[in-house]
């Protein structure tokens, strides 16, 4: 009957936001609730002498200060989740006041006295690689350290026509969500109900209880609605500890929003990496070398450390370049703690091998085309050199789509040029790695009044994955999409998942709800059999009714769940097991591999403002299951990749004090600065799971950084090899 998978069905989550009615956690409101406020170092480095907050527990209606909590956490910064003996960078956490209302908790901030003794501040992360001042008191600035090789690089590399050899820079952006992070820990009895604003709320149950279960007999975590995370609010952040430690240390509701101020200084950045590469070519464009030293600047704690590898094993994309030696330095300096930010790695490695391939191509003369498809992967499965297996696809099909709109844009570009305006054109082949696992669950239900309730273990935050879930399970019903309500991001909702972020909901939690709905057609069949007096043999499924062939009785899914939840107090009667519900778990035993191409058009003025003429993103992602959602992940993700080219970049003074602590000083894009975004999609590469699709929400993130640095690099004939661009270079 309904067909609903592949089509634009609208957002069943927008609603209660539109309407003003969805519940963010800081308007989750508990009788009893105290608020907390966090005294954070202004400080980027230094001994931490002594904290004096008799004033502060002076004031009325504060109940209590916190210091020098410390909890083993991996690969944190030293002294987590607060400051006891060393400070490490600005914002970082040392007090915490516990107050009646958040007004005095604020207030009380001011009557704390901290004595320490400045220490000279590690900024500059390749002057942190000579490793001479320590970020971190008698620690090693080297946090992290690997060499990716395969082949012999430096052999080709000695043997290539053309070296390009360049130092690339992707800077430390802030995830700006609309939300700021916030908790409010409720403690009843012994047990901890946290509200979050979170994108994994069984893993933020996980680190919790290892924290605290000697505190308590359990913590359940709900994720309160959640206005965006962009990777940010997955890891383990000091808040989260102190703020639950509160509660239970005071036995009531306690809760923490961030201000705008603090998340720009606490929210982990990302990005933040260096490369000094050498890439060898032959005469007619072969890639045949690459030689990198990659710096990622982690900031205080080392968790960062793993998106340097997803660069490193990706940094030979979609082309066939074998011969390649990777040098991964992740460093300490006293700032912010480095983590994911959308895209995670994959953007970062995109904007060097798009760099490179469009070096060499104007070191060659060659056309940025027809470099791209010397050089492209045309057999596939591909296992790229360091282990990765790109899966399925047609590249070059998708290369000669994207050539199209090149063709058009340039063709619009010289018209302008001859009109005297500064205008590029920039283009981008990129490959994604998703499927981030291991797995992921659903348990679908049936209601008493016939109606389908889909639980998923996954944790969306903005991205609409309920809708095209909802779409999965009415195909596979065969029912109307009204009937089915998708719910998440509470742990006692179901057993276990993982949340959303790597472009992993779709997919797993897809599949997942899809292998469960298929679990539970049978036991329809089976339950609606038995209330039929016939044989489950006979009985088919069809568009939401169980159907006997040979009687030719039929019941609905409203009818059998009807029956089985009426006469309470009766028996049982039959053999089969009364339950309308299944759950399924779902994983892959390896990653997946989307890949896409965009086209810019950009005009620069001669004051260098920006403006992006035209835009186009083509993508293939297998099957698509709703077109809306992933294009407004496209939209999305094309403007955010703006701001990180153009506007966005976390900055500090020579001392290590952020000099952007407001939206006054890190710029995001706001509408003035938006563009028409057009998405293509191809279905030819898809995935060997029931449901073949895979992720698109961040290759978005990943496509734009090439393609717009090389479009307004075009537009004013200047070499660009740092994002965001330096504006000098802009005016002409
Ligand atoms: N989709 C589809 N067909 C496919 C793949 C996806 O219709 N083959 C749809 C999905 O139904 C979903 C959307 O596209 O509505 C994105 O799905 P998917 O690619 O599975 O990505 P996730 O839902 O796992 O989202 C995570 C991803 C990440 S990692 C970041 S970071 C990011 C992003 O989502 N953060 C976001 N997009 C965001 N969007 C919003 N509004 N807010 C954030 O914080």
């Amino acid at each position: 009957m309904s067909h609903y998978v592949g089509t634009r069905v609208k957002r069943i989550e927008d609603p209660k936001f539109i309407t003003g009615s969805a519940r963010y956690v800081d308007d989750i409101a508990y009788p009893g609730t105290l608020y907390m406020a966090i005294l954070r170092s202004t400080v980027p480095h230094a001994k931490l002498l002594k904290i004096d907050y008799e004033d502060a527990l002076k004031i009325p209606g504060v109940v209590g200060v916190i210091t020098g909590l410390n909890i083993e956490v991996e690969n944190r910064p030293r002294n987590f989740p607060m400051a006891k003996d060393e400070i490490l960078y600005v914002g970082q956490p040392i007090a915490a006041v516990i107050a009646e209302d958040r007004y005095k908790a604020y207030d009380a901030l001011d009557y704390i006295q901290v004595d320490y003794e400045p220490l000279p501040a590690v900024v500059d992360p390749e002057e942190a690689a000579k490793d001479k001042v320590k970020a971190v008191e008698d620690t090693s600035n080297i946090g992290y350290r690997w060499t990716y090789k395969a082949g012999n690089p430096e052999e080709e590399l000695a043997k290539s026509d053309v070296v390009i050899e360049t130092k690339l820079e992707i800077g430390r952006v802030y995830p700006a969500a609309m939300e700021p992070r916030g908790l409010l820990s409720v403690y009843q009895e012994g047990r901890l109900t946290v509200y979050a604003s979170t994108q994994a709320p069984h893993y933020m149950r996980k680190f919790l209880l290892d924290a605290f279960e000697n505190y308590v007999s359990d913590i359940r975590v709900v994720q309160a609605d959640t206005g965006g995370a962009f990777g940010s609010k997955m890891f383990p952040y000091p808040e989260d500890y102190i703020v639950t430690y509160a509660s239970i240390i005071h036995r009531r509701p306690v809760k923490w929003v961030a201000t705008r101020r603090e998340d720009l200084l606490s929210t982990y950045h990302s990005r933040a990496q260096i490369h000094k590469i050498r890439a060898g070519f032959t005469k007619n464009g072969e890639w045949r070398a690459l030689i990198d030293d990659l710096i990622i600047d982690l900031g205080t704690a080392t968790h960062g450390y793993y998106l340097a590898d997803i660069t490193a094993t990706l940094i030979s994309g979609p082309y066939k370049v074998r011969d390649i030696l990777v040098e991964v330095y992740g460093v300490r300096t006293n700032k912010t703690p480095l983590d994911q930010y959308r895209g995670a790695g994959r953007p970062e490695a995109a904007f060097v091998y798009e760099r490179i391939m469009d070096m060499a191509a104007d070191e060659l003369k060659m056309d940025p085309i027809e470099i791209r498809r010397r050089n492209l992967v045309t057999e596939l499965p591909y296992t790229n050199p360091f282990g990765h297996k790109y899966d399925s696809g047609n590249y070059l099909h998708l290369l000669s789509v994207a050539e199209s709109y090149y063709r058009d844009f340039e063709r619009r570009a010289e018209e302008l040029r001859r009109q005297g305006k500064r205008v590029g054109v920039g283009l981008s082949f990129y490959i994604e790695q998703n499927n981030f696992g291991p797995w992921e669950s659903a348990s679908v239900r049936v209601k008493s009044n016939g109606k389908i309730l889909v639980i998923i273990g996954a944790a969306p935050h903005g991205q609409g994955d309920a809708t095209a879930i909802a779409q999965i399970v009415a195909d596979e019903l065969g029912i109307d999409i009204g009937q089915i309500e998708v719910s998440w991001g509470d742990t006692e909702l179901i057993g276990e998942g993982f949340g959303t972020f790597g472009s992993r909901t779709l997919t797993l939690a897809g599949n997942a709800a899809l292998l469960a709905t298929r679990k539970l057609k049978d036991k329809l069949k089976r339950v609606g059999a038995a209330l039929m007096n016939v044989n489950y043999e006979g009985v088919i499924y069809e568009n939401g009714y169980v159907k006997d062939a040979k009687t030719g009785r039929s019941m609905s899914i409203k009818d059998i769940a009807t029956a089985l939840t009426a006469n309470p107090g009766s028996t049982w009667l039959y053999e089969v097991e009364p339950s309308l519900e299944d759950s399924a778990y779902f994983g892959l035993n390896d990653y997946t591999y989307p890949y896409g191409s965009h086209v810019a058009l950009v005009e620069v003025s001669e004051e260098g403002l920006i403006k992006v003429l035209d835009y186009v993103a083509i993508d293939d992602i297998g099957l698509v299951v709703n077109p809306m959602l992933a294009e407004g992940q496209v939209i999305g993700g094309v403007i955010q990749g703006f701001g990180e080219v153009v506007l966005e970049g976390v900055k500090y003074d020579d001392d290590g004090n952020p000099l952007t602590q407001t939206f006054g000083e890190y710029w995001i894009p706001t509408i003035m600065e938006a563009f028409n975004t057009k998405w293509y999609y191809l279905e030819e590469g898809k995935s060997n799971a029931p449901l073949p699709a895979k992720g698109i929400a961040e290759g978005p993130l990943i496509g734009v950084l090439p393609a717009l640095t090389r479009a307004i690099e075009r537009a004013v004939n200047r070499r660009i090899a740092k994002i965001p661009i330096d504006p000098s270079l802009l005016i002409k």
